[in-house]
């Protein structure tokens, strides 16, 4: 293991990095970021960093924003040799805390209207410097870059050191960091930019969250190493997005993205002549969204696969077939196979849970070391939790979920974390969370309680109290009262039976 700038994943976005005056990053009011003020700005940033002591795989925790400064942010945290930890802006104060305990920061980064309550937690942990940034990316932090000197300078890193902790919600109520190192990064971003053949000229409409992998990662490396220009939204409002469609090449979203162009009159085959690429993933994109996106407008849309872990994993060709309902092929360099829950490796067709290896699967979790070991094989494939089935000819279709997950508009939900949280209110025996059908999110919350004998208790006896504790967007959409939960002879909640009570909630609400 060398230390190098060569293993720095900043060393190979900026080679793709265009000429200087070439557009890097194309605002809402058509002003323009060029790729030589973008590196400046990064450089800047790499140096404020510096002057407040950060050192290699030093941790700089971000709830801010979408912006131009939040993204320079991440690549200076980067360039400095340090590890970027975003956070969903949704997150309560109450959640942030545990972020901040675990990955024990050297500096946060907030929204100025958080910065008394994140002070106050960054005390406790004692992270040593917390700085500002608001929506339109003015605050501390970008004051502090500004008043720094811009360095081309890139810090030496292994290929292994840590670039970036995500959390992912956990099974048992407890988020996990996955830890990605620089090489998974590079390795994912080159596969991609090339799997999915950017070409100059791309222009990629960016209109996702900025705290995940895929608006994150997939989407600006991509952007970046191919030396584009992105339309950079603060989120995805569909006036906006229409207005530059007919002038941009690619588009990376969640199927609610696609479900909402679909249903506005206004999206058009002309509007998407420009249009070479729509890509879709996070969540199951459904067969009839991808037919009626064909009907209306020509392009098939190219559905991939991925997880916070291990990056993208399998994708549909972008020559070839692309299948509606189907996953595409392993990626280059990432093997695939399906295996029963005791390890045994299925064939073709059989259903089992997909695992995973290759140069984009994460290094484990922070803090975790037993977790990490549980859920890698002793070959080294990770176990992802989801159900699959491969084809002979190595096509992957996603077929269930082996964890109690729920993914609502892309962002996942682990039905644990809200369980515990109403399971210890007043009144409130047990309850169970289930995700069932949506037609703008793809799965909606809905809660299932049993109230203790003598209480009477409403909606909002649940919902309220959970506000504040949790992210607004897992708050239960629906809560049904019931005298018991459904149960087998193993006494295990059978959420199967509540699903399909509940499947048709908000289809029927919406018709
Ligand atoms: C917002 N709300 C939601 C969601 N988003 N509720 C459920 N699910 C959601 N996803 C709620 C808010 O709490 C609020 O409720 C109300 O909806 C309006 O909020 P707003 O922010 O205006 O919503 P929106 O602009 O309509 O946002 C919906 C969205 C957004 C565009 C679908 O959630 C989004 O951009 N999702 C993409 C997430 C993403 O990037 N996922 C990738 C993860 P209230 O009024 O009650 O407060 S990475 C990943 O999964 C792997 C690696 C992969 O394969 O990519
Ligand atoms: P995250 O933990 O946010 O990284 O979410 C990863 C999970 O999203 C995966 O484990 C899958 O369950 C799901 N996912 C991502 N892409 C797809 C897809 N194209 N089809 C079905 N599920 C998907």
């Amino acid at each position: 293991m060398t230390l190098s700038p060569e293993n720095n994943l900043y060393t190979h976005l900026r080679r793709g990095f265009g000429i200087d005056n070439a557009p890097c990053l194309i605002l809402p009011d058509n002003s323009v970021i060029t790729y030589g003020e973008a590196r400046k700005r990064i450089g800047q940033y790499a140096t404020a960093l510096k002057q407040l002591g950060l050192k290699r795989q030093d941790r700089v925790s971000v709830q801010a924003e979408k912006s131009i400064e939040s993204l320079f942010l991440y690549l200076g945290v980067i360039q400095a040799g340090g590890t970027y930890n975003p956070l969903n802006t949704a997150y309560t104060q109450s959640e942030l805390e545990y972020f901040i305990s675990d990955a024990h920061p050297h500096v946060v980064v907030c929204d100025p209207k958080t910065e008394t309550g994140t002070k106050e937690i960054s005390s406790r942990y004692n992270v040593k410097h917390v700085l500002c940034l608001d929506n339109e990316g003015a605050g501390s932090a970008c004051d502090l870059a500004s008043g720094a000197e811009s360095s081309d300078d890139i810090v030496a890193a292994n290929e292994d050191d840590v670039a970036a902790i995500i959390y992912t919600s956990g099974t048992t109520g407890r988020s996990k960091g996955a830890m990605l190192s620089h090489n998974n990064l590079i390795s994912n971003a080159r596969v991609l930019h090339e799997y999915w053949q950017f070409v100059p000229g791309d222009v990629l409409l960016h209109a996702l969250p900025i705290y995940h992998v895929h608006g994150l990662f997939v989407a600006c490396h991509c952007a970046l190493l191919n030396g584009s220009p992105m339309y950079f939204m603060a989120k995805f409002e569909i006036g906006k997005v229409l207005e530059r469609l007919a002038t941009s090449t690619v588009m990376m979203g969640v199927p609610t993205f696609y479900t909402r162009l679909l249903s506005d009159d206004r999206f058009t085959k002309e509007l998407c002549a420009n249009m070479r690429l729509f890509i879709s993933g996070s969540a199951p994109l459904l067969a009839e969204t991808h037919i009626e996106f064909e009907q209306r407008t020509g392009h098939r849309i190219l559905e991939r696969y991925g997880m916070t872990e291990a990056g993208m994993v399998t994708s549909n060709p972008y020559r070839g077939e692309r299948v509606a309902g189907t996953v595409g092929f392993a990626l280059p360099g990432v093997e695939a196979r399906i295996a029963d829950e005791n390890g045994k490796i299925l064939k073709a067709g059989d259903i089992g849970v997909l695992e995973i290896k290759g140069p984009n699967v994460f290094k484990g979790y922070r803090n975790m070391p037993e977790k990490t070991a549980e859920e890698f094989r002793a070959d080294g494939y990770f176990i992802t939790g989801d159900i699959a089935t491969m084809d002979e000819d190595g096509r992957v279709s996603i077929v269930g979920r082996n964890k109690d997950l729920i993914i609502s508009g892309g962002l996942n939900i682990y039905p644990k974390e809200i369980e515990t949280e109403i399971d210890d209110l007043d009144g409130v025996t047990e309850s169970a969370i289930i995700g069932v059908p949506h037609p703008d999110f793809g799965e909606s919350v809905v809660a299932v309680v049993v109230a203790k004998p003598g209480c009477e208790l409403l909606q909002n006896d649940i919902v309220d109290p959970l506000n504040g504790r949790l992210a607004r967007f897992k708050l239960p959409k629906r809560v049904f009262f019931v005298d018991e939960l459904p149960r087998n002879t193993m006494g295990k909640v059978q959420k199967n039976i509540l699903r399909e009570q509940h499947k048709d909630l908000f289809l029927i609400q919406s018709s």
